[in-house]
C-alpha cells in the first residue's frame, strides 16, 4: 500500500460471492423502490446495506461474515499497523440512471468538515485513516486514482479540478491517472484519502466495505443500526473489528 492501493484479482470464489451478490441485488431493489428520485437525479451510491430495518438477519450475516473474514482480517492487518482497524460502513456502486453524468476527482476526506490546513495535516500525518475495500460483483472500469496522493497534498493542476476552481471541471483528466478495472470477485483495496474517481459505463454492481482506524473522529460516522448484535457477534471470525462500535450512537 505504499502507492495507496492494492489490487487483488479473483479475491473471493463463485462459490463465495453468489450468497453477497444475491444480499446486494435484494437490498438494491428495496433502495430503487425507496429512492426513485435521487436514483434518478444524481445517485451513484447507496449505503447501510447491513442496516436491521434494511436486511434480513440472515442476509446481514452474509455480509458481516464477509466483512469479519479471515480473508479481510489478514489485508487489514497488513495495512493497519500502527492502530486497530474497526468496520465503519458499506456501500453499494452502480452507474448513474443519466448516462451523461460525470465522474469527479476527489477525496473522501474533503466531504467532512474538516478545514483545508487539516486536510493537509491529515495527509501529512496519516491520519484519518480510511480505507476502501471495493468488491466487484460485475466487470467494470473500475477506479482511476493517482498513486501516492494519500500522502501528499495536491498539485496546483489537481487542486483546481476536485474543486472546481478556474473553469476547471472535476471530471477533467489528471496528469498520472491510473486506471484500475475490476472482474467479477476482484478487490481493490484503496486510500479514502487519495484522489480518486469512479469510472462508470459497464453498468457496474461494487460493494464498498469502509474500514478506518479506531479513531472517534471517524467512527462518530459509524451507525450503530448496522453493527452486528452480540449473538451475531459470535460467528464472525474478526470480531475487534466491531467492538468498539458497539457503544456508538
Ligand atoms: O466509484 C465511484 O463512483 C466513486 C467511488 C468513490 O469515490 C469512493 O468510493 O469514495
Amino acid at each position: 500500500m505504499d502507492q495507496g492501493y492494492k489490487y487483488i484479482p479473483n479475491f473471493l470464489t463463485e462459490d463465495e460471492l453468489r450468497d453477497i451478490e444475491r444480499v446486494c441485488d435484494t437490498f438494491h431493489s428495496q433502495w430503487l423502490k425507496e429512492n426513485e428520485e435521487f436514483y434518478k437525479n444524481r445517485a451513484i451510491n447507496s449505503a447501510y446495506l447491513t442496516h436491521s430495518n434494511k436486511c434480513s438477519p440472515q442476509d446481514r450475516m452474509v455480509l458481516f461474515e464477509l466483512i469479519g473474514s479471515c480473508k479481510i482480517r489478514d489485508e487489514l492487518k497488513s495495512i493497519f499497523i500502527k492502530e486497530d482497524p474497526a468496520f465503519l460502513n458499506t456501500q453499494l456502486f452502480f452507474d448513474p440512471f443519466n448516462k451523461s453524468q460525470e465522474n469527479y476527482w476527489h477525496r473522501d476526506i474533503q466531504y467532512t468538515d474538516h478545514s483545508i490546513e487539516e486536510q493537509k495535516l491529515a495527509l501529512e500525518n496519516s491520519v484519518n485513516n480510511v480505507v476502501h475495500f471495493r468488491l466487484a460483483l460485475k466487470n467494470e472500469n473500475g477506479i482511476e486514482l493517482i498513486p501516492g496522493s494519500h500522502a501528499r497534498w495536491d498539485t496546483d493542476q489537481e487542486f483546481k479540478t476536485r474543486m472546481a476552481l478556474d473553469g476547471s471541471k472535476p471530471s477533467d483528466d489528471l496528469e498520472n491517472g491510473q486506471k484500475i478495472s475490476l472482474n467479477r470477485g476482484d478487490l481493490l483495496i484503496f486510500s479514502a484519502n487519495m484522489i480518486h474517481r469512479g469510472l462508470y459505463g459497464r453498468e457496474r454492481k461494487a460493494l464498498d466495505i469502509l474500514y478506518c482506524e479506531r479513531d472517534r473522529e471517524i467512527l462518530k460516522f459509524a451507525n450503530k443500526e448496522c453493527m452486528p448484535t452480540k449473538d451475531e457477534l459470535n460467528s464472525i471470525s474478526f470480531q475487534e473489528l466491531f467492538y468498539l462500535n458497539e457503544n456508538l450512537g
